[in-house]
């Protein structure tokens, strides 16, 4: 099997974070990056050994040596690049969420089925091994009937009203931000765990600062925690949510509520969850990915910590170092990636064969419960989620 050549459209956060994941698969090479940036792409480009730099995406799209094209872009463009890739029968994985509306989302898997081009839509936390190990374990029957799935993603890089980034407008990141930016995520991981679809949801969505101080100048995500002079700013109205509380109902039974913030003080990343079944419960937080905790009534809890050596078959090939060794954030991408990249090299056919990553089906369907969420709070109700 011949290694492939990748191109990394976008060099904001997420652009570097799945160029360093490229780096550690021996089997890609990193052709090109590309950013409207061309300083900003130049600079990625040097650090990483990436022989070619452009300044616009359809340079790569004109590039004939490129196979598989990652869509690191603000939301408002992934619709429009991700269909020239999807033309140019490149192969694709894409951020989330993948286009701002399911119109486009569903015009797009239209598409991936004509053109049957591998495609993938990066909800990472799937990767890491204890997420792998639950999913195994509800697999397996272990936690019995599930009765309740619940838990939260809060975070505080948006706090102040002094915090900005195109996320908040909803012009470039879409009509929803914490439910489709970070509350997607949430969804995706606890219908992949529990094997269950979100079938209706009831929202709160909440916004706190209605008014930002935008910087005259572009600030990256996480990047509004640094200091910006008082002059530098504009009063502009908010249209997008800071904070959601959202009720679920899923297709097999299970009921839960998750809540996500961009506006809780202290909260880096925490993205937590626990699921209560009939014979024991689970519970795993992001920030301490390496153990996975079992909850019992009869007898002790129990702490499983990350070891290759006792985790199921599935979830040990997620772990790559020996139990004590922690691993994370940077290599849930990784994993993710490897599975897409191996599935490309096999040269199998992405609409025969299962796929083992998220694909743009997955991406469709997390954009129906974000819309389902934002009709939910407009009309005060439950809504049931429109998948095709
Ligand atoms: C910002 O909220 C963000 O970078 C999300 O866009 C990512 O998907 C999440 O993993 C971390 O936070």
């Amino acid at each position: 099997m011949s290694n492939l050549k990748a191109a990394v459209i976008g060099t904001g956060f997420i652009g570097p974070v799945h160029i360093e994941a490229l780096r550690r698969i021996p089997e890609v090479e990193l052709e090109a990056v590309a950013s409207l940036d061309i300083e900003s792409a130049r600079s990625v480009a040097k650090k990483f050994s990436i022989p070619k730099v452009y300044s616009t995406w359809k340079d790569i799209i004109e590039d004939n040596q490129i196979q598989v094209v990652h869509n690191c872009t603000p939301n408002n463009l992934h619709f429009e690049i991700n269909k020239a890739v999807i033309l140019s029968g490149k192969h694709i994985i894409s951020e989330k969420p993948l286009t701002l509306t399911s119109k486009e989302a569903s015009e797009l898997l239209k598409l991936v089925k004509e053109k049957r081009v591998v495609n993938a839509v990066n909800f990472n936390y799937r990767f890491y091994p204890l997420a792998q190990q639950a999913r195994t374990m509800v697999e397996k029957g272990e936690l019995g009937n599930i009765y309740l799935v619940h838990g939260n993603y809060l975070q505080d890089w948006l706090y102040y009203d002094t915090d900005y980034n195109w996320r908040v407008e909803s012009a470039s990141g879409g009509k929803s931000r914490a439910v489709a930016d970070i509350g997607s995520h949430w969804c995706d991981l606890l219908q992949f765990i529990t094997g269950q679809r979100i079938k209706s949801v009831f929202a709160d969505l909440l916004t706190f600062h209605k008014t930002r101080k935008r910087p005259l100048r572009e600030v990256s995500t996480f990047k509004g925690k640094e200091e910006i002079k008082a002059s530098e700013f504009e009063d502009v109205q908010v249209d997008t949510e800071d904070a959601a509380i959202v009720m679920l109902q899923f297709e097999g039974g299970a009921r839960g509520v998750f809540t996500v913030s961009q506006v809780s003080a202290g909260r880096k990343n925490y993205f937590i969850f626990e699921i209560d079944g009939s014979r024991r419960a689970i519970s795993w937080n992001q920030e301490s990915p390496n153990d996975l905790w079992v909850g019992y009534r009869e007898k002790a809890n129990e702490l499983m910590i990350k070891d290759p050596s006792l985790l199921s078959e599935n979830a040990r090939k997620y772990a790559h170092y020996p139990g004590g060794h922690p691993e994370g954030y940077a290599d849930g991408l990784k994993n993710l990636f490897m599975n897409v990249y191996d599935f490309i090299r096999l040269g199998k056919d992405p609409i025969v064969e299962k796929a083992d990553f998220p694909t743009f089906e997955d991406g469709y369907n997390e954009i129906q419960i974000v819309e389902a969420v934002i009709i939910s709070n407009q009309e005060k109700r439950w809504v049931d989620v429109q998948y095709k």
